[in-house]
């Protein structure tokens, strides 16, 4: 059977997520696309065959569509495309974050709870990317003995003016908050983020840039990431975990390396996201094909997505309190349905 996928805004990651089901996903075809720039959504929907949808909820309700992918901005939006989605029983693909609240995840987890079966996936990529599988597996052999740090970049070549302080936490180090308690495979006791007095002259009023992010988990492993979105060099991502008995590397990915007589080596570093994570978003969602393909959905959860958020939550709460360290307390009672 090939499933019907519709796409939910076409913006940065939608359109990428566009040419991703129509070319290259075994198992699914572009059923239907919806934004609010209509001419987007019929260029799409020629390009590949697909049917416009006036807006979402349409889209949604629509029987030509098996399983929707939201991927909308502004990122408000996701919770009641997500909800109506699990209302009428239809698996959903949601791009992080989940919702910008932990009380909106509360609402989503509350209604999927309510219809008693999982049908949410959250687009945390970073667990499919062949590199951060490997350190995990690296971390859980156990032969390099106990983590003790985790020093990690994530940088961006630049923002433009929409983006500000408060997106730094729950755009960008989103990522290592999920990935990195995943890589260890335990929760964060307490978060802080620094905002250092030296910014880069290539911010602008509404963004403090760079920022310091640390985490310490509960068994003691103490994290520190910089977060710097106008780095100029391009999307650079890196992240060293040391242990008692070595210590376990992912770079950036070296695409070209040249050798000249002077002796210096260029380095191509990824532009973006969609250049560095692509085999990364191509696992993610065939993964999620296939899983639907079974009426089952076993990716990141709509739990992970209240994980990220209660650990942003606690970040930002830190940036605004003088870098103070900051509980991260996530809600008692894990639904059964979230365990694996
Ligand atoms: C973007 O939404 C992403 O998900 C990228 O991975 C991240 O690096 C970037 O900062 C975000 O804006």
């Amino acid at each position: 059977m090939t499933l019907s996928i519709g796409i939910i805004g076409l913006g940065f990651m939608g359109s990428d997520h566009v040419k991703r089901v129509a070319k290259r996903l075994n198992g699914a075809r572009l059923g239907g696309v919806a934004d609010l720039k209509q001419d987007l959504a019929e260029k799409y929907a020629k390009e590949y065959g697909a049917k416009v949808f006036a807006n979402g909820m349409d889209l949604i309700d629509s029987p030509d569509i098996d399983a929707v992918m939201v991927v909308t901005r502004p990122h408000e939006t996701h919770e009641k495309f997500v909800i109506h989605a699990i209302e009428v029983g239809k698996f959903v693909f949601c791009e992080k974050p989940l919702t910008l609240t932990a009380a909106g995840c509360q609402k989503i987890i509350d209604a999927e709870v309510k219809g008693g079966k999982r049908l949410v996936q959250v687009g945390f990529m970073r667990r499919y990317d062949p590199g951060y599988i490997e350190m995990k597996q690296a971390i859980d052999s156990h032969e390099y003995g106990e983590p003790l740090l985790i020093h990690a970049t994530h940088r961006n070549t630049s923002v433009d003016e929409t983006y500000d302080t408060s997106m730094s936490i729950i755009e960008t180090a989103i990522h290592e908050a999920d990935v990195l308690h995943w890589l260890l495979g335990e929760d964060y006791e307490s978060g802080t983020t620094f905002l250092p007095k030296k910014q880069t002259k290539y911010t602008h009023s509404k963004l403090h840039d760079p920022q310091i992010i640390t985490l310490d988990t509960k068994s003691g492993v103490h994290i520190d990431l910089e977060v710097f979105v106008n780095d100029q060099i391009g999307y650079d991502i890196n992240c060293s975990v040391v242990c008692e008995d070595g210590i376990i590397n992912l770079e950036s990915p070296q695409i070209t390396s040249v050798k000249t007589n002077k002796l210096r080596r260029q380095v191509k570093i990824p532009v973006d996201c969609t250049e560095r994570f692509k085999t990364a978003y191509d696992h993610e969602l065939q993964h999620w094909v296939d899983d639907v393909a079974q009426n089952k959905v076993t990716g990141p959860s709509s739990w992970d997505g209240l994980v990220a958020m209660v650990t942003c939550d606690a970040l930002a709460k830190s940036r605004d309190n003088h870098a103070e360290r900051v509980p991260i307390v996530l809600p008692a009672n894990k639904p059964a349905l979230y365990n694996d």
